[in-house]
């Protein structure tokens, strides 16, 4: 759904469209907001991130180092730096994605997570996954309220040709009753209808981290990325994110009540997200 210029401008959904985000979110367990951000600043912001990528790229050894390291064949999952314009507030706790989780997930929600997903030129199919699965797992038959949310944010148009994401509408309210269901999305999906995740530069998008999803070929010759910012409730927390002190300076009491529970640093002392960081603090 397109959100008007006066909202943009406002950073804030009116009453109407805020509605209509959260009834298609609670149905499909996805909304895209389309306008939300300003072009010259995602080109900013995607400007910044190529040249922090392809210094991992490059320290890691290249492209083929990454190989089964990596989220599928050349689709990178990267923890970039959290410096301006990439941790820019615009991104890190963008107002109107603020606006539509304090809804879904209460207004004391928390970022845990931050992180990108980039297709590279020659990416293939993801299996279809879920990010994370029912509070409780197979004790619990009935589906729950979203608890933790992934905010998207598109670096550069996404097309079939680069490699959207395809989801499966309403498959965060699916709960298995047989451990082994969760290990077979493939088959399950082949049966139901998906949706590739199209939209322009400028979009946010919010997903369920429980809904189906697959990351797709990328027949393009430039990298198409989107930031991957995990939102959830209050009550789910742990805090893996390093803030570097100048980003933090530069936020407003909004933002950094949403990074309230991790870590701010010296910026000399500030290095990216890792998994290994993420598994302790778990
Ligand atoms: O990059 C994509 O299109 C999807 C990636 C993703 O959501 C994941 O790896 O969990």
């Amino acid at each position: 759904m397109k959100i008007t210029n006066e909202e943009r401008l406002a950073g804030a959904l009116m009453p109407e469209t805020l509605e209509l985000a959260i009834r298609t979110f609670k149905d499909s367990g996805m909304v895209i907001l389309e306008n939300v951000f300003d072009l010259d600043f995602i080109t900013d912001v995607r400007a910044a991130y190529d040249i922090e990528l392809a210094a991992y790229i490059s320290a890691v050894g290249g492209l083929e180092a990454l190989k089964d390291k990596t989220f599928g064949t050349n689709h990178i999952g990267f923890f970039p730096r959290m410096y301006a314009p990439i941790a820019d507030e615009r991104v890190a706790a963008n107002a109107i994605a603020v606006q539509v989780s304090n809804v879904i997930l209460g207004n004391d929600f928390q970022c845990c997570f931050y992180h990108t997903n980039t297709a590279m030129p020659g990416s293939n199919y993801q299996a279809i996954h879920r990010d994370s699965g029912s509070l409780f797992e197979m004790e619990m038959h009935v589906p729950h309220p979203t608890t933790s949310l992934v905010v998207n944010i598109p670096l550069c148009d996404f097309t079939i040709e680069n490699g959207s994401t395809e989801y499966w509408p309403g498959t965060h309210l699916i709960v298995s009753d047989k451990p082994q269901y969760e290990k077979d999305l493939d088959a399950r999906a082949a049966t139901m209808p998906s949706v590739r995740a199209n939209m322009s530069a400028g979009s946010l998008a919010l997903r369920d981290l429980r809904g189906w999803h697959r990351g797709m070929p990328n027949n393009a010759d430039y990298s198409r990325t989107m930031m991957a910012l995990v939102y959830q409730r209050s009550w789910l927390s742990y805090n893996a994110v390093t803030i570097p002190q100048t980003t933090w300076d530069n936020w407003s009491a909004m933002a950094r009540n949403v990074y309230r529970r991790n870590t701010v640093v010296e910026d000399s002392e500030h290095t990216p997200q890792s998994w290994d960081r993420i598994s302790k603090a778990r």
